[in-house]
C-alpha cells in the first residue's frame, strides 16, 4: 500500500482522497457498461451489471488502493470486472483505449480473464463460486512451493465474492478440505448485498454462513455497521436503532433504498420500538436515511480495519462478511431486479456532472499532481506486474519404465510403475506433485507415494500400523497432496499446481488421479481450470464397463467425448505399458512447452497381453512407432493382403482383445481385418480438423494428407469401418468420415450394471461377435 504504511490508521484526509477514487471507480465502470450498450450497430443486447459493480466498489478500492500490493492475488467477483479493469486504468496498468472495448472483440472480456484480458487478471472468474476459492488452491499451492524451494516473498491470496457464491457446494468442499488448512494468507471477502440474480435473498442467513466458515476452522469477521451507525448505536438511545436493523427482513430492509428520506422514516420507523421514536424525533429525514444506510461493506475505513484484523490472524484463513447496498448510490439501489438493470442516459448525465467531469472529460486520469492522482501512480508502481520467465525446459527420456514383452498388464498398473519412474528423472522429482481425491491406492499412486512421501506444511506422525504397506508420514517434504473426496477440489487444486510458474514463480509437474466416471463430478472445475491456462496431468482410472462387477454407478461412457472436446488438453486411450509410458512422458514435455497443454488418460483395470504392442514394435521399429502413437494411432494388426475383400477395425484402450479376436474371425470369413489403435482419438481428430479447417479458409490450399491417412494402406483405402470403444460410440463415429469410408460405430450407449466382463460387452453390444456382424454388415457380407 503506499501511503499511508499498513500499520498507520486511515485519517479524514486518506479517507476523503480514497472516496474520490472510490467514486471515480465507480463511474468508470458504470459508464464503461453504459458505453458498450450504446455502441453502433450491436444486434444482440450487450449487457453489463451496474448494479453488482456498485455493490462492490467500496470493497475493491479499499483493496486496490489500500491494503494489496507486491506479489498479492485476488480473484474479482465475475461481474464486476469493470470495476477491476476501472482501476487498472486509474492506476495506469491499462491503455485508455480498451474502456471504450468493453465485450468487444479483442477488447476487455464481459468476466476476468486470466488469458484473454490485456489487464491479465490473476484469477478467470465467471462460473460463480469457483473463483470463490481458486485464491485457496493458489494460496496451497504456494505453501508446496514454498517447502520445496527457496522460500519466495510474502504473498496474500483474496477473494471477493458476491454472497450468492456461497450457494454453490464447491465453496464449501473446499474450505472443509484438510488440505487446505491453516493458510492464513488467505482472505476472502463476502459482498453481502443480499442479492442473486432474479431476488432479494428472503434470509440470507448470514450467521449460519459464519458459522460454516467458522466451524471449518476459519477466523470469521464482518463489516455490518458502517462507522456513523456504529456511533449512533453508543448514543443515548441509540440501541433501539440496532435492534429495529437487526429485526428487519430483508426484503422489507432493501425496499427502503428506493423511496424518499421522507417516505423511508415513515417506513423505518412504523412498526418500531417507542424507544426509537423517541430517538429519531430529533433527527431528520435526510440524516436517518444517511444512517440507516451506512452499511459496513460501503465503509472504507471499516473495510481497511477488517481486511488488516485478518492479515494479523496467522492461523487460518479469514473471511469477511461485508454487507453492502446491490446498486449502492445508484437510482437503482436495493431494487430487487437490479442485476441486469442499466442507468438511463439522463442518469448517467448527471452522475458525469456530480463528478465535474464533462463528456470531454469523462474516460481521464486523475491529474498526476493531484492526490489522488499520486495515489492511483504509487499503486501501479506497487503491483508486480513482471510477466512470468519463460518455463524451464525439462529434459524427459521417451519411457521411464520396461515391461516384459508377452507380460499381462493393465494400464493403471503401468501407470504406477511410470510414475515411480519418473521419480528418476532429475527434472521432474523436485517437481512432481501427485494428487487425488481420496483415492491414491486405488488409483495406483502407493508406489510413488513410498518413494516421495505425503506431503504437510509440518511433520506429522504415520498412525498407520506397523505392517502397512504404505509409507504415509506427511511432511514438508512430501510430493503427494492428499485431498477428501471431492473432485471439484481435484481439479481446483491442479489447476492452480498449474499455474505455480506464473503464480510463484516455479513450475510443477501436477498429476492428479480419479475414478473415470467422475471427472464429470468435477468437470465445471476442470473446465475452469484449463480455461485458466493451468497445465497438470490427469488420469482417469479405472473406465468403461470393462470394470464389470463394479456396475454402472462406477462405469464410465461419455468422459472420453468430453476429454476429446475440451480445448487446453489432449485425451488419450492407450492399452499397452509402454504406449502409455510414451504418452505421459510426452505429456509431461508438453506442460512446459510454450505452446503446450494438459493431458488426460483414460485407463482401465483390465489387463492386456502385451504381445500385439511389442509385434508391432518389431514390425515398424521403436522410434517410428513411437511417433505413430503421439501422432493418436498406428496399425496393431495387418489384414491379410491375398483376401480381396476387407474391412477395417479401429479401436481404443481396453477393447483391443475384442477388436483382435474379431479381426481372427472375419478372416476366417474370407474377410482380411486390419486393426488400428486409436491411441489419441484427440491427437487424429485434430489433425484431421486443421487439415480440413485450412482448406475452408482458404480454398486454393492443396488437401494434404493427414496422420490418419497415413494409417491406411493404399489397397485398403475405401474399405469399411467398424470403431469399438468402451465408451459412448459418438466419440470415434467421425472416422468413416476422415477416412471416406463407410463406418459402423460401436460403442456404449447406455448405462452399465454389473457382472462379467463378457456379460457387459455382451449387453452393450461391444462384444468380438458384435464386431464380427458390424464388419460383416459394413462390408456387405
Ligand atoms: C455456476 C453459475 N451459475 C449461474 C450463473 C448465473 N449468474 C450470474 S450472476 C448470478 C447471481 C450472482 O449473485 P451474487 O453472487 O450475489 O452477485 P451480486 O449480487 O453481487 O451480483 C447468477 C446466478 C453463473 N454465472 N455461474
Ligand atoms: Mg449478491
Amino acid at each position: 500500500m503506499p501511503s499511508p504504511s499498513p500499520t498507520e490508521p486511515l485519517g479524514p484526509d486518506d479517507l476523503a482522497t480514497l472516496r474520490e477514487i472510490e467514486r471515480r471507480v465507480l463511474w468508470l465502470a458504470v459508464r464503461m457498461v453504459d458505453h458498450a450498450n450504446r455502441r453502433e450497430g450491436g444486434e444482440v443486447k450487450v449487457g453489463g451489471h451496474q448494479a453488482s459493480c456498485a455493490s462492490m466498489v467500496s470493497i475493491m478500492t479499499a483493496l486496490w488502493f489500500a491494503h494489496i500490493g507486491g506479489e498479492d492475488k485476488v480473484a474479482v467477483k465475475p461481474h464486476a470486472s469493470p470495476l477491476y479493469h476501472a482501476i487498472k486504468y486509474l492506476t495506469g496498468e491499462l491503455d485508455g483505449s480498451y474502456l471504450t472495448t468493453l465485450r468487444e472483440r479483442g477488447g476487455l472480456q464481459a468476466y476476468p480473464s486470466r488469458t484473454k484480458d490485456p489487464d491479465v487478471a490473476d484469477f478467470s472468474t465467471g462460473s460463480v463460486g469457483l473463483g470463490a476459492v481458486a485464491p485457496l488452491f493458489s494460496a496451497a499451492t504456494r505453501r508446496f512451493v514454498d517447502a520445496h524451494f527457496d522460500e519466495r516473498g510474502p504473498a496474500r491470496f483474496i477473494a471477493t465474492v458476491g454472497d450468492a457464491e456461497l450457494d454453490e457446494g464447491n465453496v464449501w468442499e473446499a474450505i472443509a478440505d484438510p488440505a487446505t488448512q491453516g493458510l492464513s494468507n488467505v482472505t476472502l471477502v463476502v459482498d453481502l448485498n443480499r442479492q442473486s440474480l432474479d431476488r432479494v435473498v428472503p434470509d440470507i442467513q448470514a450467521h449460519r454462513l459464519q458459522s460454516f466458515f467458522a466451524d471449518a476452522g476459519w477466523h470469521v469477521t464482518e463489516a455490518k455497521y458502517g462507522h456513523k451507525l456504529q456511533a449512533a448505536f453508543a448514543e443515548p438511545g441509540g440501541e433501539a436503532l440496532r435492534e429495529r436493523i437487526d429485526e428487519m427482513p430483508n426484503e422489507a430492509y432493501q425496499s427502503l433504498f428506493a423511496m424518499k428520506p421522507k417516505k423511508m422514516r415513515k417506513t423505518f420507523l412504523k412498526g418500531g420500538s417507542l424507544a426509537l421514536q423517541e430517538w429519531a424525533a430529533d433527527i431528520d429525514d435526510a440524516t436517518l436515511a444517511d444512517l440507516v444506510f451506512n452499511l459496513g461493506g460501503h465503509d472504507l475505513g471499516l473495510l481497511v480495519e477488517r481486511f488488516r484484523e485478518c492479515d494479523a490472524v496467522t492461523d487460518r484463513p479469514s473471511v469477511v462478511f461485508a454487507y453492502t447496498i446491490k446498486g449502492w448510490s445508484l437510482p437503482m439501489a436495493g431494487d430487487p431486479l437490479n442485476h441486469a438493470a442499466l442507468l438511463t442516459e439522463e442518469q448517467i448525465d448527471a452522475f458525469r456532472t456530480e463528478l465535474g467531469l464533462t463528456p470531454e472529460t469523462e474516460w481521464d486520469r486523475f491529474p498526476t499532481d493531484s492526490a489522488a492522482g499520486r495515489w492511483c501512480g504509487e499503486v501501479g508502481g506497487e503491483i508486480n506486474n513482471e510477466p512470468p520467465k519463460p518455463r524451464p525446459t525439462l529434459h524427459i527420456p521417451a519411457g521411464v519404465a520396461r515391461y516384459p514383452d508377452t507380460a499381462s498388464v493393465s494400464s493403471p498398473e503401468a501407470f504406477g510403475r511410470i510414475l515411480t519412474g519418473f521419480a528418476d528423472v532429475p527434472d521432474v522429482r523436485p517437481r512432481l506433485v501427485t494428487t487425488s481425491p481420496d483415492v491414491s491406492i486405488s488409483t495406483n499412486l502407493g508406489g510413488i507415494i513410498n518413494k516421495l512421501g505425503v506431503f504437510s506444511p509440518d511433520e506429522r506422525d504415520d498412525h498407520g500400523g506397523a505392517d502397512r504397506l504404505l509409507r504415509w508420514a506427511p511432511s514438508p517434504d512430501g510430493h503427494h497432496i492428499e485431498l477428501g473426496i471431492s473432485e471439484m477440489n481435484l481439479f481446483l487444486l491442479l489447476g492452480q499446481l498449474g499455474l505455480a510458474h506464473e503464480h510463484h514463480g516455479e513450475m510443477l509437474v501436477p498429476i492428479g488421479t480419479v475414478y473415470d466416471p467422475f471427472v464429470l463430478r468435477g468437470l465445471d472445475a476442470f473446465v475452469y481450470s484449463l480455461y485458466n491456462g493451468g497445465r497438470f496431468i490427469v488420469a482417469g482410472t479405472p473406465s468403461g464397463v470393462t470394470l464389470a462387477p463394479e456396475g454402472g454407478a462406477h462405469q464410465s461412457t461419455i468422459t472420453a467425448s468430453v476429454g476429446m472436446e475440451l480445448p487446453g488438453v489432449c485425451f488419450s486411450e492407450p492399452a499397452f505399458a509402454t504406449e502409455l509410458d510414451w504418452i505421459l512422458c510426452d505429456a509431461v514435455r508438453r506442460l512446459h512447452e510454450p505452446d503446450g497443454e494438459s493431458a488426460y488418460v483414460r485407463l482401465s483395470t483390465r489387463p492386456i497381453d502385451q504381445t500385439p504392442f511389442s509385434l508391432a514394435r518389431d514390425r515398424v521399429g521403436a522410434d517410428e512407432l513411437r511417433r505413430q502413437v503421439l501422432a493418436g494411432g498406428y496399425r496393431l494388426r495387418d489384414g491379410d493382403p491375398s483376401l480381396p475383400q476387407g474391412v477395417l477395425l479401429a479401436t481404443s484402450g481396453a477393447m483391443v482383445p475384442e477388436a483382435l479376436a474379431a479381426a481372427d474371425e472375419l478372416e476366417d470369413e474370407g474377410i482380411a481385418a486390419t486393426v488400428l489403435m486409436v491411441s489419441s482419438a484427440d491427437r487424429l481428430y485434430r489433425d484431421w480438423q486443421g487439415q480440413v479447417r485450412a482448406l475452408v479458409d482458404d480454398l486454393s490450399l492443396v488437401p494434404g494428407a493427414g496422420h490418419l491417412d497415413s494409417l491406411v494402406h493404399a489397397d485398403e483405402r475405401g474399405r469399411p469401418l467398424v470403431s469399438v470403444q468402451d465408451a459412448a460410440s459418438h466419440s470415434l463415429a467421425w472416422l468413416g468420415s476422415a477416412l471416406g469410408s463407410r463406418q459402423i460405430a460401436l460403442g456404449v450407449d447406455r448405462f452399465g450394471e454389473s457382472g462379467r466382463i463378457a456379460d457387459l460387452h455382451d449387453i452393450t453390444g461391444i462384444s468380438a461377435a458384435h464386431i464380427v456382424n458390424a464388419g460383416l454388415v459394413a462390408s456387405g457380407s
